[in-house]
């Protein structure tokens, strides 16, 4: 066989071979094996030195050409091939954009923190500005500065985790009550400040009672300021939370760090002022505490008690979440079942 005819031959197979290769290592290995080093091709061409000087160039040329037919051919193929994965890839991967998509749960505020920004809303309002207590508190500013002295046995109805002799977790917002005294420069207006966090007392726990909770402190310190200022914010504190449905009593009581004093009871929602377990058969819910500052307190702070005179209350936002939504045990509010808790999420 002459050697342009073992050419044509060897184009022939190759093409056919390329056409047939079905995935890239093929084509990448027709190659090899036809226009490598040791492929026929190269055989072909150094077979050439036997031919006369006239047939040389021509089947040089031939060869030349059938190496660039099967290398375009091999290109070809290739290019088919990768575009052919390319497009099965994309087959594979489709998305459906109009399949519905997943929503993700989304969170909202804790009932009582709802409660608490409700009522810093209506206190700011009013023109009170809203402070950060630190629960970790020192005992003088706890008890001492409120007038309640190392022996006092008023201490006894709010013990607590001692940190140190010195340092404690604190039983009540009223704590920021000297520090918001002391710091105030009355020379630039009226002191109205509304202090809420995080208290903590050892109570044992039941229906009511939290060992740890939250308070929210209001203090007005100014001239002239008399209990119907106290009242009358009290009043407007139950009226946002409640509405009109709760009867709201002033009842008398003692605080050493206010005289006189004074506690708020609000209508049992269980039993409508009956009498049930939850109300402790009274037909009440105690609310908060509150009172005139006492004068001793307002000394201590290097304020005069005969030009200055103020209010303070002690609000627990956890009974006022209790009556608004008729949970009839605290301690839901602290088990963070998102049952209950999205019960109270807002919609929208
Ligand atoms: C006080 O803590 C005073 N500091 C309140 C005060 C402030 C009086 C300013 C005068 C002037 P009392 O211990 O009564 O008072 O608590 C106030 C409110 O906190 C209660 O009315 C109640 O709503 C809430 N509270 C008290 N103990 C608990 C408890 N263990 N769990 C849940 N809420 C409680």
């Amino acid at each position: 066989m002459s050697l342009q005819d073992r050419l044509t031959e060897l184009r022939d197979q190759g093409l056919a071979d390329i056409k047939s290769a079905d995935v890239l290592n093929k084509v990448n290995q027709i190659k090899v094996d036809l226009l490598g080093k040791k492929g026929p091709i190269t055989e072909v061409l150094r077979g050439m030195r036997d031919l006369t000087p006239e047939e040389r160039p021509k089947v040089g040329a031939y060869a030349n050409e059938i190496r660039d037919h099967l290398q375009n051919a091999i290109d070809h193929r290739r290019s088919e091939l990768e575009e052919a994965a390319v497009n099965a890839q994309l087959a594979a991967e489709k998305l459906d954009v109009t399949l519905p998509g997943r929503t993700v749960p989304q969170g909202q505020p804790h009932v009582i923190t709802q409660i608490i920004t409700e009522l810093e809303d209506l206190f700011i309002g009013m023109g009170y500005e809203i402070e950060d207590g630190d629960e970790v508190e020192e005992d003088y500013y706890n008890f001492e500065r409120l007038n309640l002295p190392k022996d006092h046995p008023a201490r006894d109805m709010q013990d607590t985790f001692y940190i140190t002799k010195e340092v404690l977790l604190r039983t009540q917002t009223s704590a920021d009550q000297p520090r918001a005294l002391e710091s105030h420069d009355f020379s630039k207006g009226p002191l109205k400040v509304l202090t809420p966090g995080r208290v903590y007392r050892r109570d044992t726990d039941d229906a009511t009672h939290s060992h740890q909770f939250h308070q929210i402190e209001g203090l007005v310190v100014d001239k002239h300021i008399t209990m119907a200022d106290l009242k009358g914010t009290l009043t407007l504190v139950a009226n946002t939370l409640f509405g009109d449905q709760f009867d709201v009593r002033l009842r008398p009581s003692y605080f050493p760090f206010t005289e006189p004093s004074v506690e708020a009871d609000v209508t049992c929602f269980n039993c409508n002022g009956k009498g049930c377990a939850v109300c402790k058969q009274t037909g009440w819910i105690e609310v908060l505490g509150a009172g005139m500052v006492h004068p001793r307190v307002l000394e201590m702070s290097g304020i005069d008690p005969e030009v200055y005179g103020g209010f303070a209350f002690g609000l627990g936002p956890d009974r006022f979440a209790m009556l608004k939504y008729g949970v009839d045990d605290i301690r839901n509010f602290y088990l963070n079942d998102v049952r209950f808790l999205s019960q109270f999420y807002k919609k929208g």
